[in-house]
């Protein structure tokens, strides 16, 4: 039977990100993915014009459109933005039976082009009522210091951040390493409780991570959905995202217009 994903996400206009990355990799990955949207963001690869988001109520409309009647086996959380929305869907998951299903989240609180698109009380909501009910939390370095309110700067500090999330919420927590520039190599490290495992690959010269974070968590939900164990779709995912960059398209823009040379061919 097909493997059903869900992804509930803002749209990225420039599709390197959000519902369009999402779908796009559980597409690749070879699983169905549904969507509810959250925000609509109008932007290029190196700036956010604006964003606007979609009231709680239709995203929880959109969700009643599909939890009762597809056999969903992993799903997503990307673009939340309003600690509103981050309420109803945690009560919305806790009736419906989305409860048994693992939930990846992404905890954006801001674009890579440095968009703020966290609304007040945003990430306090979601300690209190969405990060409990993960499987697996995947912050970025930036992410993971608002969380816990701390400052990270070496792999010790990262894996004790790691650990910190995942007994905080009683989940697994994937500490993304692309802003550890002070690392030799690019390191994502996994912790479940006190156990640790780093993934590394060697960095690539990205000249902007758009998207990659919705991209890898994406590629982790849909390996979930095929009944991958966490740590083989972690693995998985990690060492797919790194062939995919080294194949990715690098956009540039100028006064006139914005075109794209494939980063193979640097
Ligand atoms: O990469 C973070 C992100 C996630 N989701 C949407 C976005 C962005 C970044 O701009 O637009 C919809």
């Amino acid at each position: 039977m097909a493997k059903v994903t869900l992804s509930i996400a803002g749209s990225d206009s420039c599709s390197g990100a959000g519902i369009q990355a999402d779908l796009k990799t559980f597409s690749t990955m070879g699983v169905h993915g549904l969507t509810a949207v959250t925000a609509i963001v109008a932007e290029s690869p190196h700036e956010v014009n604006s964003f606007s988001i979609v009231s709680p109520d239709m995203v929880i409309n959109q969700l009643k459109a599909l939890a009762p009647h597809y056999p969903i086996q992993a799903y997503k959380t990307g673009l939340l933005c309003q600690p509103e929305l981050v309420e109803k869907l945690s009560f919305y998951i806790q009736k419906s039976s989305l409860q048994n299903v693992p939930l990846v989240i992404d905890p954006i609180l801001s674009s890579s082009s440095g968009t703020d698109f966290s609304k007040d009380q945003f990430l306090e909501s979601c300690v209190q009522y969405l990060f409990p009910k993960a499987f697996l939390i995947t912050p970025n370095l930036l992410e993971a210091q608002s969380i816990l309110k701390c400052t990270i700067s070496n792999f010790q500090e990262m894996s004790q951040a790691a650990m910190e999330i995942s007994k905080q919420f009683d989940c697994a927590c994937l500490l993304k390493g692309g802003h550890a520039q002070y690392l030799l190599r690019s390191t994502d490290i996994l912790a479940i409780k006190n156990s640790v495992i780093s993934f590394e690959h060697p960095w690539i010269n990205i000249e902007s991570s758009h998207g990659t974070g919705c991209t890898l968590s994406a590629a982790i939900t849909a390996n979930l959905a095929k009944g991958y164990t966490l740590k083989t779709a972690v693995k998985n995912a990690t060492d797919w995202l790194h062939t995919v960059l080294t194949n990715s398209l690098i956009w540039h823009s100028n006064s006139s217009r914005t075109y794209a040379i494939n980063q193979s061919e640097l």
